[in-house]
């Protein structure tokens, strides 16, 4: 069975971004595909935030992913930190990935102009990213479209490595979904919706209905008043008809025809996600009633996953030259 790898930083509130262009393709991998998946806490570290805050939000984050179906007894769900592997790994990578890779990332480049303190580990991020796919010998990593840069320089990370010592990584592919893969904010659709940018344009899984109605019917559009599907001229328009597609699996252009004005694209658009959020909403109410069950699942998980990390880890350290922790 092809393995799947795939993360998700606790950084606050998911947002239906998370949701349409990650989690629910991981959702859906889990039925045939053996699939990992991680809460990314040691990546949430590079922009330094509150402790409480992260250790609630990793918690926060594990439930959610259970909430919008991530099965526990189809999937292995763990947290990142729990697995000193993905740390130690990520130096080898370091020492693998140049420098000059590094800083053409458009994810560093964007957050680091919006940061008054930039920490090398936000410049080091996908270095850290490719120990977390490569672990696992993953053949697919579902992702939004913002993350493609990311796997593309883990592919190339992965194929020096394997170069300079020998066959010791499986080479991964991202799977970005068609539809939902850049879902970018109401507010302001040139920007791809965030959690840490503190918009109104962005919408929240566990927001209520009539907020979630309101941000819709205030989204920004344009003054010509032609439903019709162009991201380039159209940004407003083309992401109210991409979520609707996504919510509804169908896809913008077919949408679109159904259209002759904004108004109702709104109101229907809002309604099909409202529609999608109900039941994960439910389910993250009941689930939150007990985070002594939460970690626990966390804890049976990282002890799955690290049967696979620790092999691969000691491939990598043997192919490079470090000697075994303890004579053999
Ligand atoms: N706007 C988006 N549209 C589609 N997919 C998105 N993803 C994020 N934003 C969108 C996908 O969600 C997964 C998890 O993302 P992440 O939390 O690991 O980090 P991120 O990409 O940095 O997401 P955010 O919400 O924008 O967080 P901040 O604001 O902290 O940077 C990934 O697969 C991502 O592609």
């Amino acid at each position: 069975m092809a393995r799947v790898f795939s993360g998700i930083q606790p950084s606050g509130g998911m947002h239906l971004g998370n949701l349409l262009g990650a989690l629910r393709s991981w959702v859906a991998y889990q039925h045939e595909h053996d699939a990992v998946y991680c809460v990314v806490d040691l990546h949430a570290l590079t922009t330094a935030p509150d402790p409480g805050e992260l250790r609630d939000n990793t918690v926060a984050a594990a439930t959610m992913l259970f909430s919008a179906g991530i099965d526990p007894d189809r999937s292995t769900l763990f947290v990142q930190s729990a697995l000193s592997e993905h740390a130690e790994l990520a130096w080898m990578l370091e020492c693998t990935v140049g420098f000059g890779e590094l800083r053409r990332m458009t994810q560093f480049k964007d957050k680091s102009d919006r940061s008054e303190f930039v920490s090398a580990g936000l410049f080091a991020y996908p270095a850290l990213q490719a120990s977390d796919i490569l672990l696992y010998d993953t053949d697919l990593v579902p992702v939004g479209d913002d993350q493609r840069q990311h796997v593309e320089l883990c592919r190339d990370i992965a194929e020096r490595f394997n170069r300079r010592y020998g066959d010791t990584f499986t080479m991964p592919a991202h799977a970005i979904p068609e539809t939902g893969a850049r879902v970018m904010d109401l507010q302001n659709p040139g920007d791809k919706m965030s959690k840490s940018l503190e918009s109104s344009g962005t919408v929240g899984v566990l927001e209520e209905p009539e907020s979630v109605t309101r941000k819709f019917k205030r989204a920004v559009t344009d003054s010509d008043n032609e439903v019709r599907y162009d991201p380039a001229t159209k940004p407003g328009v083309s992401n109210l008809l991409g979520i609707l597609a996504s919510s509804t699996g169908r896809s913008p252009r077919a949408v679109a025809g159904d259209y002759t004005r904004y108004g109702p694209l709104k109101a229907d658009t809002a309604d099909a996600v409202n529609e999608l959020l109900a039941p994960i909403r439910e389910r993250y109410a009941e689930l939150s009633s007990d985070p002594g069950e939460i970690t626990r699942l966390l804890s049976t998980g990282a002890d799955k996953a690290r049967e696979v990390a620790a092999a691969t880890l000691e491939r990598a350290r043997d192919n490079a030259g470090l000697i075994p922790r303890s004579p053999t």
